[in-house]
């Protein structure tokens, strides 16, 4: 009955009854009846929600932070309107010419929402096209006032942020836990203009001079003639062109090694990879580099947990953010400089720091810690934010500036004009999410989009009919400078510095620095993007300049491919040159957020469940009831299924009962793969503990839980198992294993 569905559509009877009827109206609305007194081209700024409409919740402010919203269901309470703000009574049928006759051209509603409807996409990012953002502040510890003006980082500041974290070379829908590098961009809503450090997880690029990147990036997309792989390396011009570009190698390393697979965004370092120079209020100037510090420490995936994730969960990353944030475990990172002398050579003991291709190890020059960024809250609308925020590297607040390392010169034209086409011309810093919190007066005008609400007549200086405002400020006034850096006087040139020539040493000090475990997941990452490759000339490159970096890496990678090792004596690398903080092993770090997942027997319900979900959530983390269907056992609430759960979405696995094989019968999906299973067991079982083991989680087992876990041939005094008569002590064992992020131990059996 169509009269029926309409009116759940519709406010009703009661809610029109509240509407106010005397209503005094918003500053600057005419009181009902009355004619505006305004002149009527005078500008001014959208009336808010009308008086019977004062449920609506209001938008998102940019960098609210709160969460504030009373009431999230959208638009509660108000009325549907065209975007011209009449109200509708219909919008489930077009208007026509009798019920079976034609659509009528005179149907504004309709042609406005299908208008609408069709420019709602917008250009994705050309690189980085696929992110998850979120909002939150910044606090600064003060003792980065030694070194810069910019007020943000003064003693006892607060500044609110927004962070978009990405992959590079994925389209927007592609999957989160590919082999990739993450932007990790941040946007500081400071008073003294915005500032946006837009940076990576890895710390070195694959190009000196902006001028190359659209080779790089070329080289990675997928091929031009069937727009296949998407969102990998794996393939061949991708290695043609890095194996060729030498100064690629470096960040090469990087991806292959597990900082390509990250856990998290919030297990992620994050870099400004470019140095940066710095003034204080003494005009004093030193160079640093910008470094982000999770403080749930680096974090990786296995790269059979980034297969498997691709499939059952694309969108995990940004699953995990979401929630991560939802769930109160806010992420959180410390911001850290490490300051070099600004001296004219502008290098550090032989490295370049105009170089992108090069770090300066931790042990040498320390990481000195200087605030403390937590995220807080989730975009409330993810076009709106995420999509539409639009970073550049030239926004800064006086105190800091760029240096002249070639490929941040390139970046600073590169990102205004990128914006241009992506988000329709040049008012895009009007959007919500990136309209700065300090007050703008610009000169700029006109164009697509805008909506500064400029008022006056002389929109240039110097003029007199506006009395030359706006002025312009004096340094005393907070205004940005240029620093008077000299540049040396030389000759146009199309080359790089010679010092720009060394493409190995730091390859291997990477390679040095790792762990055995992770040496062998680099090697493995190698063995499988080559292996991917068709071209034999390609493959044969690579592996060459493996070689020259480490003949063991070389001779792995070649004899999984098939291939002779190269013999490169007298141009290899050599030095034991190491800098332990590249590894990721070695430390403790807290476990908030991380997923334990119990497996229950709804026939057996296990004695005490309530209070180890209790205790875990107590701990920061998250409990996954897992059992055969969904509902509640003792009380508590299933999480996941058998059929809906995979055991890359847990960080350790808790038997608490043993699900008999009988209830695998329904699951209806695969062959009846439990038939041939010696356990008695549900199939699903056996594969969850078997992958948990391989992927070196922690796993417990208590009660009804213990006799699937030694049946399936694990004991007690396995690495990271812990089988005990109590939740309390396995969940002791489990939590302690999971502050190593994994059990490294089984990888050396
Ligand atoms: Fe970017 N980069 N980039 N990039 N980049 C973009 O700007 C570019 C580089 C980075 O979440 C684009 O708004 C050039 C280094 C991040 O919105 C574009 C060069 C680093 C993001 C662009 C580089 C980055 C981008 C695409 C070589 C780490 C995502 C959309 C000179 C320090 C920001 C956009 C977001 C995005 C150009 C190199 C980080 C086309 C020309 C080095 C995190 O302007």
């Amino acid at each position: 009955n169509p009269s029926e569905a309409n009116e759940s559509k519709t406010v009703s009877e009661a809610q029109r009854q509240n509407l106010p009827s005397d209503t005094t109206p918003p500053p600057g609305r005419p009181a009902a009846g009355e004619p505006s007194v305004e002149e009527p081209t005078a500008p001014h700024p959208p009336w808010g929600a009308s008086e019977d409409q004062q449920n609506v919740s209001p938008r998102t402010p940019t960098g609210d932070v709160a969460n504030e919203d009373p009431d999230p269901i959208a638009q509660h309470g108000s009325f549907l309107t065209t975007s011209a703000g009449s109200r509708l009574q219909e919008t489930d049928h077009t208007l026509k010419a009798g019920e079976r006759g034609p659509s009528l051209l005179q149907d504004h509603h309709f042609r406005e929402k299908i208008t609408h409807f069709d420019h709602e996409r917008v250009p994705e990012r050309v690189v980085h096209a696929r992110g998850a953002g979120a909002h939150g502040y910044f606090e600064a510890y003060g003792n980065a006032a030694s070194v810069t003006r910019a007020k943000f980082l003064a003693p006892g500041r607060t500044t609110p942020v927004f962070v978009r974290f990405s992959t590079v070379l994925g389209s927007r829908g592609s999957a989160d836990s590919v082999r990739d590098t993450r932007g990790f961009a941040t946007k500081f809503y400071t008073e003294e203009g915005n500032f946006d450090l837009v940076g990576n997880n890895i710390p070195v690029f694959f190009i000196q001079d902006a001028i190359k990147f659209p080779d790089i990036i070329h080289a990675g997309k997928p091929h031009p003639d069937r727009e296949i792989p998407q969102a990998q390396s794996a393939h061949d011009t991708f290695w043609d062109f890095v194996s060729l570009h030498t100064e690629a190698q470096h960040h090469t390393m990087w991806n292959m090694s597990d900082r390509g697979i990250p856990r998290s965004y919030r297990m992620m370092e994050g870099f400004g990879i470019h140095t940066f120079r710095l003034q204080n209020e003494e005009g004093h100037t030193c160079l640093v580099k910008f470094h982000w510090k999770p403080k749930l420490g680096v974090h990786s995936l296995t790269w059979e947990e980034a297969q498997i994730v691709g499939g059952t969960d694309p969108d995990f990353h940004r699953r995990d953010l979401a929630d991560a944030i939802e769930s109160g475990a806010c992420p959180e990172w410390e911001l850290g400089i490490q300051v070099f002398e600004d001296t004219p050579e502008q290098t550090y003991e032989g490295i370049d720091l105009l170089d992108p291709t090069k770090i300066v190890p931790e042990e040498k020059v320390p990481v000195q810690l200087i605030g403390r960024m937590v995220l807080n809250a989730n975009p409330r609308n993810y076009f709106e934010e995420t999509e539409q925020v639009a970073f550049h590297p030239g926004h800064l607040p006086p105190g800091i500036d760029v240096t002249d390392d070639p490929l941040l010169q390139g970046r600073l034209f590169s990102y205004i004009d990128t914006q241009l086409t992506r988000l329709g011309g040049p008012n895009f810093n009007q959007l919500p999410i990136n309209r700065p919190h300090a007050p703008v007066n610009d000169m700029f005008r006109d164009g697509y989009g805008q909506q500064a609400g400029h008022t006056g007549v002389a929109p240039y200086t110097p003029n007199s009919l506006d009395g030359n405002n706006p002025l312009t400020a004096n340094e005393s006034d907070a205004a940005f400078t240029d620093l008077p850096v000299t540049v040396a006087e030389s000759v146009k040139t199309r080359a790089a510095p010679a010092s720009f020539d060394d493409h190995f040493s730091q390859v291997r000090l990477f390679w040095n620095s790792l762990t055995d475990v992770e040496k062998d997941h680099v090697v493995g990452a190698y063995s499988f993007e080559l292996g991917k490759c068709y071209e034999p000339a390609v493959r044969e490159r690579q592996v060459v300049n493996l070689a020259r970096v480490d003949e063991s890496l070389a001779q792995q990678v070649a004899e999984s491919l098939g291939l002779p090792v190269p013999d490169v004596r007298g141009s290899e690398q050599t030095g034991d040159d190491r800098s332990p903080a590249l590894s990721q092993l070695g430390g403790t770090w807290p476990v908030d957020g991380r997923i334990v997942g119990i497996i229950v027997d709804p026939a057996n319900p296990p004695a005490g469940l309530a209070e180890l979900h209790e205790s875990i959530v107590g701990s920061s983390m998250v409990p996954n009831i897992i059992s055969i269907h969904g509902g509640e056992v003792s009380g508590v609430p299933v999480t996941k299924t058998l059929a809906t759960v995979r055991s890359v979405e847990l960080d350790a696995l808790v038997l608490a009962g043993s699900p008999s094989r009988q209830s695998a019968e329904p699951s209806g999906q695969d062959a009846k793969s439990g038939a041939r299973a010696g356990s008695g067991f549900d199939p699903r079982v056996d594969l969850l503990l078997d992958e948990a083991w391989r992927h070196g989680k922690a796993i417990g087992a208590w009660g009804g839980g213990t006799d699937a876990i030694y049946r399936a041939g694990y004991a007690n005094d396995d690495p990271g198992i812990f089988i005990d008569d109590g939740p309390e002590q396995v969940l002791a064992g489990v939590t302690e294993a999971l502050s190593r992020h994994r059990v490294w131990d089984r990888f050396d059996l």
